[in-house]
């Protein structure tokens, strides 16, 4: 028989039901319940998103059981047989339970990878520490892939979905070298930077190595989705960032690349698709995003040579 290792794939996590939306905000405000307003506000984003279903929790079912069908296959794992579990940040089934589901199954090797490819301590760092602190308790061996921002064939996805944009904007007429490229991710607390964190680092290297790949001469990194809490959060928002470059650039065709994430979810499709669409057409500004990597064969290969050589199999 073959030696089980076990696989935690970590992802933040939606609700389950449009019910559900106050107990999944209640998690990630730490056990803080959303005043009326801001639970009202949540809601209408995700009404406004494909008929307010929740995209999250099937595209993350799906990337979880390719990844155990990549990593299966892999000539270098001949002698193993991986068996990926779900842990979710801020929804069921939680990260604990991803753990003590495969201490129950009897996995006592495991490997922990988070669906995000950038570290930080309030990312990735989190879901580590959640995952470590269980597996400390049940006594699992488990060790962690932390960050996989430049793995080749993630840039080569990220790329590839660039270029596929960029000649649709030529198709369309446009000239494709004043397309301007953002390549954007989820905003964090500004403090982060005295933190020594490498978040915003890492995400500048993806956009550069992707923007090489994909031979694109005009681009930039904004920001998105801050939070709405006091603290000031890392800008330019991309919002004001369309402002800038409508006002002082005069720029007019604009390819968003969300490199912070690789699913459909509520930040790209609210917050990029409604949102940022809308103000770009108020400036009469085209604005297109990259498809989202789901489980794009790439993607998920990104993912299982991450964990194979983690495991020096
Ligand atoms: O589609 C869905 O249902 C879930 C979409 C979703 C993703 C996501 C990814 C990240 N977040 C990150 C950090 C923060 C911090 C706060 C925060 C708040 C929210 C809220 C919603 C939400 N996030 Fe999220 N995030 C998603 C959804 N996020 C909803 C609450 C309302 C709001 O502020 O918009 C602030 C928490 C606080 O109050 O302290 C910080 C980071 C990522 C990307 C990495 C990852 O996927 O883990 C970082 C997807």
């Amino acid at each position: 028989m073959k030696n089980k290792i076990g696989v935690l794939v970590m992802s933040y996590g939606t609700p389950e039901s449009m019910e559900g939306i106050e107990s999944y905000y209640t998690h990630i405000r730490r056990g803080n319940k959303p005043s009326e307003e801001q639970l009202r506000e949540l809601t209408e984003r995700y009404e406004a998103i494909v008929g307010g279903v929740f995209p999250l929790r099937e595209n993350t079912d799906r990337q979880v059981r390719t990844l155990q069908d990549t990593l299966n296959v892999d000539p270098r794992a001949t002698d193993v047989e991986f068996v990926c579990y779900q842990g979710l940040k801020h929804a069921a089934p939680y990260i604990e339970d991803g753990v003590e589901k495969m201490v129950q199954d009897g996995i006592t090797k495991a490997v922990g990878i988070v669906l995000a490819p950038h570290y930080s301590t309030m990312s990735i760092g989190s879901y580590v520490k959640r995952a470590k602190a269980k597996a400390d308790e049940l006594g699992l061996d488990i060790s962690f892939v932390e960050s996989y921002h430049l793995h080749p064939k993630l840039i080569e996805a990220f790329a590839d979905r660039v270029s596929a944009k960029l000649n649709q904007f030529e198709e369309a007429g446009a000239n494709r070298d004043s397309v301007r490229v953002l390549f954007s991710a989820h905003s964090l607390p500004e403090r982060i930077l005295t933190m020594g964190d490498p978040y915003q680092d890492q995400l500048l290297e993806t956009s550069k190595a992707v923007a090489e790949k994909a031979g694109v001469k005009h681009w930039q990194f904004t920001w998105q989705s801050a939070g709405r809490t006091a603290e000031p959060w890392l800008g330019p928002d991309i919002l004001d960032t369309l402002q800038t470059l409508n006002k002082e650039e005069q720029v007019e065709d604009v390819l968003v690349a969300p490199v912070g994430f690789v699913s459909d979810h509520l930040e790209v499709l609210y917050d990029l698709d409604i949102e940022a669409k809308s103000i770009a057409k108020e400036m009469d500004m085209r604005l297109e995003r990259i498809d989202s990597l789901n489980s794009d064969p790439l993607y998920m290969e990104a993912l299982s040579d991450s964990i194979i050589t983690l495991l020096k199999l």
